[in-house]
């Protein structure tokens, strides 16, 4: 790790030059990052960066509020391997649910419109790297009633995917039937995206069932009442917007020892082997694999052989 002298030297110059927006990304990605045992120095320059942060916000937010400007925080640049946006009702949850999943900064309260910009939020989930965005309310009538109503379906339709929270404490079906209306009515087909439904405020788990039949939004659902349920929606987001779990591991060694990576739908046992090192991918033989693309457990397969969601892989190189 940097010395705090030489890392404030490395921010400052990352920041330099850059727009307010890019700023406010850059800062959310140290914060993210920061070690949790330091102290001292280390402890007051977060503190310092939270401080740069919460002011860069701030300033967007007058300015989105007064009306365009380059500095748009609706003007949001896709990084990660995928961008998951919160999509709701307001009040429903999702700047909560934001936070759950490690986001800082965003407005939770209890009364509808609590938040007026996006957050953004870049996260890791093993080899994956994900961000979510927080984002104001859809109502009735977006486009006719708010101002940011187009700005709103920019962000959404470059999400890859949507991630729709329900308020499991209301009535879901009602709150579906709005909600596909409302993203329809501003052009976006959610029949054609990445789907993933969160129902928030699972009161109880016998109240929650993930079937989709005669639901109007397609997608996989996920209801959300302990830490555990929480604790796997970036494994569902990675699910969602087809990427599939895979843990490689080298002969011999036990599973503790494996390494999961996430890898694109379609995968094989070659690409998987050239995530691990792209010399290992150049003497590979074949492998075995334990799980649901193997016949028996501990097939032996190609390098061409067609990995599925939760193999365990055994490597084998010449
Ligand atoms: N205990 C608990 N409180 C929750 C949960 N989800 C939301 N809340 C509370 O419900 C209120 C509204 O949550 P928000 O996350 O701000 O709702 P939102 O969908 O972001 O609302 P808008 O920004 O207005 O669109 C807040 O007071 C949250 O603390 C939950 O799962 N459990
Ligand atoms: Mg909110």
């Amino acid at each position: 790790m940097l010395n705090a002298k030489d890392l404030r030297r490395k921010i400052n110059e990352s920041l330099k030059g850059k727009s307010e927006v890019e700023q406010i990304g850059i800062i959310e990605g140290y914060i993210q990052e920061w070690p949790s045992n330091v102290r001292g120095e280390y402890v007051r320059m977060r503190r310092h960066l939270v401080r740069r942060l919460n002011k860069l916000r701030t300033r967007s937010l007058t300015r989105a509020s007064s009306g365009g400007h380059s500095d748009d925080p609706f003007v949001i640049a896709k990084s990660g391997h995928l961008t998951a946006a919160l999509v709701g009702l307001p009040n429903a949850g999702k700047s909560y649910v934001f936070h759950r999943l490690g986001g800082d900064g965003a407005t939770i309260a209890d009364y509808p419109f609590a938040t007026v910009i996006p957050a953004i939020h870049l996260t890791s989930l093993d080899n994956l790297r994900i961000q979510i965005i927080d984002l104001p309310p859809l109502v009735e009538g977006t486009i006719a009633s708010l101002p940011y109503g187009e700005k709103l379906t920019r962000i959404v339709s470059l999400a890859d995917v949507l991630c729709i929270v329900l308020d499991a404490s209301g009535d879901t079906e009602v709150q579906e039937l709005i909600l596909a209306d409302e993203l329809n009515s501003i052009g976006i087909k959610t029949e054609g995206m990445a789907v993933l439904v969160l129902n928030n405020r699972v009161k109880y788990a016998a109240d929650f069932s993930p079937m989709t039949e005669g639901s109007i939004l397609a997608g996989t659902r996920v209801g959300l009442r302990s830490k555990r349920d929480f604790d796997c929606v970036l494994s569902q987001i990675a699910r969602a917007g087809g990427y599939i779990s895979t843990l490689a591991k080298p002969p011999g060694r036990s599973l503790d020892q494996a390494n999961r990576l996430w890898m694109k739908d379609g995968t094989t046992v070659r690409d998987l082997a050239a995530s691990v090192h792209k010399e290992l991918a150049r003497r590979l033989i074949g492998a075995r694999v334990w799980g649901e693309s193997a016949r028996q457990p501990g097939q032996k397969v190609s390098a061409d052989h067609l990995l599925a969601d939760g193999d365990v892989v055994e490597l084998l190189a010449q």
